[in-house]
C-alpha cells in the first residue's frame, strides 16, 4: 500500500478504509481543523444498531459502537495531538511499524489505535442476512489451509475459547497464506506484519448482556452475522498489497 496514493487506496479499499486513514476528512473540513491533523471519527455502521439481533441484541451493539468504540477514537486522538511527524501516516501503517512510534506514545497507540483498527473491521465483517458459508477465492484458501471450511470454524473457535480474559480471534494474511491466531486486549495482527481477514472480538462487552460468562454461545451465534462478502473483499485486498 505504501506506493498508492490515498486516492488509489480510498478506490480500492472503500469508505471503510476511508475512516481508517488517519485525517481522511474532507479538505475543507481538513482546512477547518489544521491544528488537528490526525483526527480520526467514529466510522457509521452500514446497518441498524438491532439488525443483528437476535446474534447480537440492540443495546450490546449500541454501546459497543457509540461508547467503546467511541474511547478507542478518543484515546487515538489524545495520544496523536500534537505529533506532526506521525499525523501523515494511516493508522495501518502506524500499526505494521508500531516499533517506529516513540515509546512514551506506543502502548497508548496499540490499545486505541489497535482498537480504532479492530473495531472498525469488526463492524465491516459483520451484517444482516449473513452467515453460511464463503465462496469464491476466500473459500478455496480456507479449504486449502485447514482442510475443510468446518475443521476452520472448529480451529477458529478454539483460537477465540483459549484466549484468557479480553482479546480478539483472528484469521488472517501472513505473506501469502491464512492462520488463525488470537491476540489480547487490543493488539493488532498488523503489528505482526499479519492482515487482518476475519476478526472476533471476545471481550466480555461484546456478549455479556446476552451471553453472560457463555462465550462459546456468543461465538456460536455470531458465525450468523459473518458478512462472507465483505471478508472476501479483505481477503482479495490483502492479495494485493
Ligand atoms: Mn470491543
Amino acid at each position: 500500500m505504501a506506493t498508492m496514493t490515498r486516492r488509489q487506496v480510498l478506490q480500492t479499499a472503500g469508505a471503510s478504509a476511508a475512516a481508517l486513514a488517519l485525517g481522511a476528512v474532507p479538505a475543507t473540513a481538513r482546512a477547518a481543523a489544521a491544528d488537528k491533523p490526525t483526527d480520526v471519527t467514529l466510522p457509521k455502521l452500514a446497518y441498524a444498531y438491532d439488525a443483528l439481533a437476535p446474534h447480537i441484541d440492540e443495546r450490546t451493539m449500541n454501546i459497543h459502537h457509540s461508547r467503546h468504540h467511541q474511547a478507542y477514537v478518543d484515546g487515538l486522538n489524545a495520544a496523536l495531538k500534537g505529533q506532526k511527524e506521525l499525523a501523515g501516516q494511516s493508522l495501518e501503517q502506524l500499526l505494521r511499524n508500531i516499533k517506529k512510534v516513540p515509546q512514551a506514545l506506543r502502548q497508548r497507540v496499540i490499545n486505541h489505535g489497535g482498537g480504532h483498527y479492530n473495531h472498525s473491521m469488526f463492524w465491516e465483517i459483520m451484517g444482516p442476512k449473513a452467515g453460511g458459508k464463503p465462496g469464491g477465492s476466500i473459500a478455496k484458501a480456507i479449504e486449502s489451509a485447514f482442510g475443510s471450511f468446518n475443521a476452520f470454524q472448529k480451529q477458529f473457535t478454539e483460537a477465540c475459547m483459549t484466549r484468557f480474559g479480553s482479546g480478539w480471534g483472528w484469521l488472517v494474511l501472513a505473506k501469502d497464506r491464512l492462520e488463525i491466531l488470537s491476540t489480547a486486549n487490543q493488539d493488532c495482527p498488523l503489528m505482526e506484519g499479519k492482515f487482518p481477514i476475519l476478526g472476533l472480538d471476545v471481550w466480555e462487552h461484546a456478549y455479556y448482556l446476552t451471553y453472560q460468562n457463555r462465550r462459546p454461545a456468543y461465538i456460536e451465534a455470531w458465525w450468523n452475522v459473518v458478512n462472507w462478502t465483505a471478508v472476501g473483499q479483505r481477503y482479495a485486498q490483502a492479495m494485493k498489497k
